[in-house]
């Protein structure tokens, strides 16, 4: 059984109240932090555990920290990064309707560490549930002394501001959502500076995501060192996987980092095989802005060895030499699913949330999403393969922000592993337009 470090409690009844929390040993990462460690305690600890950031970009959380800026009498911040929109991913939901405090202990801590006073919890706008209970568990630890004027006695101020969002996927992008934060359209800055020297309002800034900020929680509690063990090599400790997609229990699992895809996929621990009986035909495994792999891919590494859940194994191989695990959604597709169709659903995805500051997102997502449309449609040409790969590298390393790199690589991977898939469409307008399910109207 996969040791469970963020979702331990989740099934406890009452878990989302600070008296039911407290009483399962919540917020004694904040005891130990305040009167034991000192800031420079708790940066070492998560620097030793070799935590990276879950939001999908898996930067080293420790050595973001060590970044910030201390220029003095200037504010720092931490926010967090609650606009989860990933397509695919719903982890961040998942932990903060069930145990919000986790979250706001790991703010606590995290704060602390870096000095902030103020801090934000940025949370998707559509979010309005979770916005409520981050606000009812902020309430509950200020009432219990957690948060506020002196925390425990010890002359530290914090106080936590949930801040809805724009309703835009850019907004979590964390110059866009600084910028949103300030009350300006979400528009990415272009980094150099990043937010660790300038981030809000120009103040040296740490932007991190939910599951990020809540996995403090066990590192300060059990030591950084205990964290380091679980895992394998840099990929350490547990990972929050939203499963979707065409599987028999699709969910949110907490995994050890380095458990075979295999395992992940049709174990009855975990998503239970795919459903239906179906074979596998593909899958993202880090919500839509990483390659599509087919299933020979995803399960063995090009050498034969088993594919792992970590950052390094699901690199191998692939399309980019990025990361893929991303922010963890593993989205699957059976037999019966045509990429073609998947792909031109991302990239109208990603055509409607470009924010349009750069001509090769801005043209270039559109672009992709008409061809992909007449391929689908029955329209295609032969060389329009060649021209969304053109179209895809024309983007990618082009843009002010990732969101580019994001809309490129699943075109890419599809048409360089699935190309067959796309030359049947052309070959066959009159199936194609058949089997299309009404998408001639769209
Ligand atoms: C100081 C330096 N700080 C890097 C910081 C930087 C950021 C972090 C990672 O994109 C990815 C993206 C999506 N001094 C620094 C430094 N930093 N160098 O480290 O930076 P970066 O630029 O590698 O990535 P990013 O801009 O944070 C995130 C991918 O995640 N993704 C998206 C997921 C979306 C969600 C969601 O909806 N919630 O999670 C999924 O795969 O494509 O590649 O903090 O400042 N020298
Ligand atoms: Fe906007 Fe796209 Fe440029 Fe990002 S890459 S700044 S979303 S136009």
């Amino acid at each position: 059984m996969t040791r469970q470090l963020l979702l331990e409690h989740i099934n406890v009844p009452g878990i989302n109240t600070f008296e039911v929390y407290r009483r399962m040993g919540g917020y004694s990462a904040v005891e130990k932090a305040i009167k034991t460690m000192g800031p420079e305690g708790v940066l070492e600890e998560v620097k030793t555990s070799g935590l990276r950031g879950r939001g999908g970009a898996g930067f080293p959380t420790g050595m973001k920290w060590s970044f910030l800026a201390k220029p003095e009498g200037v504010p720092r911040y931490l926010v967090c990064n609650a606009d989860e929109s990933e397509p695919g991913t719903f982890k961040d939901r998942y932990l903060m309707t069930y145990i919000p405090h986790l979250l706001i202990e790991g703010m606590i801590v995290s704060s602390f560490a870096l000095g902030a006073h103020t801090s934000y919890i940025y949370v998707r706008g559509e979010m309005m549930q979770q916005i409520r209970i981050l606000e009812q568990a902020i309430a509950e630890a200020k009432a219990n002394g957690f948060l506020g004027k002196n925390i425990l006695g010890s002359g530290y101020d914090l106080e936590v501001y949930v801040h809805p969002g724009a309703g835009a996927y850019i907004c979590g992008e964390e110059t866009a959502l600084l910028e949103s934060l300030e009350g300006k359209r979400g528009n990415p800055r272009i980094k150099p500076p990043f937010p660790a020297v300038s981030g809000l309002y120009n103040c040296p800034t740490v932007v991190n995501n939910v599951e990020t900020i809540a996995a403090t929680v066990s590192i300060i509690n059990d030591g950084g060192a205990e964290y380091a063990k679980i895992g394998i090599g840099r990929s350490t400790g547990t990972k929050l996987i939203s499963a979707g997609g065409n599987l028999n229990k699709p969910g949110v699992y907490e995994i050890e980092l380095g458990l075979p895809v295999e395992e992940f996929i049709y174990s009855d621990e975990y998503c239970g095989g795919i459903a239906n009986g179906k074979q596998l035909k593909a899958v993202v495994a880090g919500g839509s802005s990483v390659p599509i792999l087919p299933a020979n891919l995803i399960l063995k590494t090009i050498e034969g060895a088993p594919r792992l859940m970590s950052y390094e194994s699901l690199a191998e191989g692939g399309f980019v030499s990025g990361t893929m695990l991303g922010s963890g959604g593993f989205i699957a597709f059976d037999e019966d699913q045509c990429i073609v169709r998947n792909t031109w659903n991302f990239t109208r995805f990603y055509h409607h949330e470009s924010c349009g500051q750069c001509s090769p997102c801005r043209e270039g997502t559109g672009w992709m999403e008409k061809v992909l449309f007449s391929i689908e449609n029955g329209q295609g040409r032969s060389s329009d393969m060649d021209l969304l790969v053109n179209v895809a590298k024309n983007i990618e390393g082009n843009t002010i922000c990732p969101l580019g790199d994001a809309a490129a690589w699943p075109v890419a991977s599809a048409i360089r592993h699935f190309r067959d898939e796309f030359e049947w469409h052309v070959n066959n307008p009159v199936e194609s337009q058949s089997r299309n399910y009404g998408l001639a109207n769209y």
